[in-house]
């Protein structure tokens, strides 16, 4: 199999040459990939023939993927993006590769000891890894810190860089497999290291050697892990080595294809584009501008429309909290010359403000890219890019009418948005074989090509024979999922039971807390009333927190307690059983989402860009229930609202709140009986015998006015969770919602949001890789 990926790889990079083909780099400090062996069988149409054949040779072909390790440089959300999207730019035949980061480490792996997270280095290299090719003949140099000087030169100024440290950026390259098609395009992965040549040994320095590793150290650390932070912007100097890194070498490389094609700079628009993910590589912004200015001569002006032509960034978070402000000192001590450039950049933006907007005179101050000694990289993102997207339409319009709206004022025709998107290859066809095949026989298999083909489902939504089948795959999808619950943590589940499932990262906007209180109030019901009928559940949990949020570290401990107490009780339990699955990952999310029934997607309103976990519940037949949040929004409006539970605060309500500062979550304690009856267990022992063990939470919510109206939403919650409970009583109206919910899906495609960059932004076209002859 590898040797025809790299047969391909090679044709595919030869012919994007030959035809001087557009390319699209999308820069992202993650790329959560999973696993690869079995994705990348089934793109070569190969999965099926190995199965086989690891059968006959009397191998279980599970166990056997089973030892791939994932690879796991990612957060969340913006990470599994940014692999669904590669998935989808090589299955489209587009010319999109990846540039990241090489983390030794990954994201943490994540144990629970005793209810609490712990966190373990996730070593992923330790045997090698085999997607990667390293290409030593491909290095380039970066450089940190130093001097800059400047002197003119045939009536130009020309900056020189002194005494700056030297580390070599070494790219292993990872291929990335079309379905079905020859194109394989490239992920490419910097890594960090030293040579001996770019340090100065003394032979009258007798420490030179101690000092050399020292030196060596220090510059592998540059790549060495993933900061595990998630929507939280922490200003660690390490990590934005980590970004300088990735931009320059990541720059420097496409320069120099792109010169193989003897062009000149200034069409270097019309053969490149650069999508920066997030704010993270947003220095290519002025990077760009000192290849084309110091390196290749060129003019501020004729510099800056390249560059301005050549970048665009996706914005994926309003929250104020993620939003990088780097130390202007910082820059100015890492990267003096960049800093030059941003600072000429923020000059002549501010200035043109003041000329061209007399109207947001007032408003410069917080559009400038530096002020209060701190440099704002949305701001710079936003002025050196030709399009500025955000992720789902109310993300969009948050963006263009609150957040970023004098940017809005200036540049309309920067703005757009991109409907975020998921592969269905790997979270349809490959995690939920058995649901692809009963979809392949009602309606052929075109889907698989065409997945917005889905919607034919729609005509058998009330089939009852239909109906039976897509029932038997969710019910048979449990079974396994119950088997590798009982092997991991020996716990039955009751196979009956609505599988309800919050799967994402632990964090206080997404509100795992709501849940756990509506777990807590049945809970108290079944205690009230031994008898109550409660159609049985099983609650599962999969995250991992940021190690230093101790609130979201807190949440785990309390969701772990809750579940002891409840999987312990002898009546109780029958009826409610609580999971918290430990180290949730890729792979685990390809088990768990073809078993679920329900998709917890209840994020205060406004706060989740768009989500992408709701996308691979809704396309795996699981119903949402859900906030009017991020593409909640576009899925109710897809399925229709009686195939979605909606309810809570709209995100206007709660920018109104944010205003008036009118709300009062203590009176929604004071006035709620469950509620008190709910909160009041976390602060008397009953879950834990240390009774200061949750109380930061109980006095977030009440002491600190519970910033993501927990309290606000309990009421609207609880009864919208009693109709899930109603409708899932009558199995011929839940499924016919299930089917609904699959049919409509192939709108949350990442082909489709793909096209739609292709289209909008990027201007490319699929390259077609012709067949290898093989003799
Ligand atoms: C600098 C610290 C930091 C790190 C990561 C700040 C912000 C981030 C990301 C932008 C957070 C993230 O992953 N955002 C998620 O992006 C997904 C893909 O667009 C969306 O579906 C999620 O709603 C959004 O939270």
């Amino acid at each position: 199999m590898k040797d025809s990926i790299h047969a391909n790889w090679q044709m595919t990079q030869q012919t994007y040459d030959e035809n001087e083909s557009k390319q699209v780099y999308y820069f992202s400090m993650e790329f959560l990939l999973g696993r690869l062996v079995e994705s990348n069988l089934l793109n070569m149409g190969m999965l099926d023939l190995y199965h086989d054949t690891l059968k006959s040779l009397g191998f279980n072909p599970e166990e056997v993927f089973r030892e791939e390790h994932d690879a796991g440089l990612g957060n969340g959300g913006l990470g599994r993006l940014a692999a669904c999207f590669l998935d989808s730019l090589a299955s489209l035949q587009l010319p999109g590769h990846g540039m990241g980061i090489r983390y030794k480490y990954g994201l943490f792996q994540q144990k629970v000891v005793n209810g609490y997270q712990v966190e373990l280095p996730d070593n992923w290299l330790k045997d090698e890894y085999m997607w990667e090719t390293k290409r030593d003949d491909k290095a380039i140099e970066v450089r940190f810190g130093g001097t800059v000087e400047s002197k003119v030169e045939n009536g130009h100024l020309q900056f020189s860089h002194h005494d700056y440290e030297r580390v070599l950026a070494v790219p292993y390259d990872v291929p990335i497999v079309g379905y079905d098609n020859n194109t394989v395009n490239t992920l490419r992965l910097w890594s960090a290291e030293s040579t001996t040549n770019s340090f100065h040994f003394h032979s009258s320095r007798g420490h030179d050697y101690y000092h050399y590793l020292d030196y060596k150290r220090s510059i592998e650390k540059i790549s060495e892990f993933l900061y595990p932070d998630d929507s939280y912007y922490e200003g660690k100097i390490l990590r934005l080595k980590q970004q300088y890194f990735l931009v320059s070498a990541g720059l420097q490389s496409i320069l120099q294809r792109y010169k193989k094609r003897n062009k000149p700079l200034s069409q270097l628009s019309d053969h490149v584009v650069i999508q920066i993910n997030d704010t993270h590589p947003s220095l290519v912004v002025p990077e760009l501008m000192r290849l084309l200015i110091d390196e290749e001569k060129l003019g501020w002006d004729e510099a800056w429309t390249i560059t301005e032509k050549t970048v665009a960034y996706t914005n994926h978070t309003t929250l104020s909290e993620a939003l990088e402000k780097w130390p202007e000192e910082m820059i100015k001590t890492l990267f003096p010359r960049l800093y030059l450039i941003i600072h000429e950049i923020n000059e002549r933006f501010c200035k043109m403000l003041w000329y061209d907007y007399p109207e947001l005179r007032d408003k410069i101050a917080e559009m400038a890219i530096i002020s209060y000694e701190q440099v704002h990289m949305s701001h710079l993102a936003m002025v050196g890019s030709f399009s500025i997207n955000g992720v789902a339409k109310l993300h969009t319009s948050i963006l263009q009418n609150r957040v970023m709206k004098p940017f809005y004022t200036v540049f309309p025709e920067r703005f757009n948005n991109k409907t975020n998107g998921i592969t269905h290859r790997r979270w349809l066809l490959n995690a939920n074989p058995e649901l692809a095949n009963v979809i392949t026989e009602a309606i052929g298999k075109e889907w698989i090509h065409s997945p917005e083909k889905l919607t034919d489902l729609i005509s058998f939504a009330s089939d009852s024979s239909f109906q039976e089948a897509i029932a038997k795959v969710k019910h048979d999808n449990k079974l396994k999922l119950a088997a590798l619950i009982k092997e991991q943590y020996q716990i039955t589940i009751d196979d009956q039971s609505i599988v309800d499932v919050q799967i994402k990262r632990l964090h206080g906007y997404k509100r795992q807390l709501l849940n756990l209180f509506h777990i807590i109030h049945l809970y108290n019901r079944c205690l009230e009333d031994p008898n109550l009928d409660l159609t049985p559940r099983t609650f599962i949990f999969g995250a991992k927190a940021a190690p230093s949020y101790s609130f979201a570290k807190q949440v785990i401990k309390l969701i772990n307690a809750v579940a002891e107490k409840i999987n312990k009780h002898p009546q109780i339990s029958s009826k409610i059983k609580v999971l918290f699955l430990e180290n949730y990952s890729v792979t685990l999310a390809e088990r768990i989402i073809p078993a679920a029934d329900l998709s917890e997607q209840i994020s205060t309103a406004s706060k989740e860009a768009s989500g992408t976990g709701n996308m691979k519940l809704m396309m795996n037949g699981a119903l949402t229930i859900g906030t009017q949040d991020g593409a909640n929004v576009e899925i109710a409006e897809l399925v229709g609202k009686e195939n979605i539970f909606t309810f809570g605060l709209t995100s206007d309500e709660v920018f109104n709140y944010q205003r008036s500062g009118d709300y009062r979550a203590r009176d929604y304690y004071n006035n709620d009986r469950r509620l008190r009856n709910v909160m009041d267990l976390l602060v008397n022992q009953h879950f834990s015998g240390d009774d200061v063990e949750f109380k930061d939470i109980f006095y977030s919510l009440l002491y600190n006015n519970d910033e993501y109206f927990v309290l606000r939403d309990f009421d609207e919650y609880i009864k919208i969770q009693n109709d899930v409970q109603q409708t899932y009583q009558n199995q011929t109206d839940w499924v016919n919602k299930s089917i609904i919910n699959i049919a409509r899906s192939g709108k949350f495609s990442s082909d489709r949001t793909i096209q739609e960059y292709a289209n909008d932004i990027w201007n490319i076209k699929p390259t077609k890789i012709g067949n290898l002859i093989i003799n």
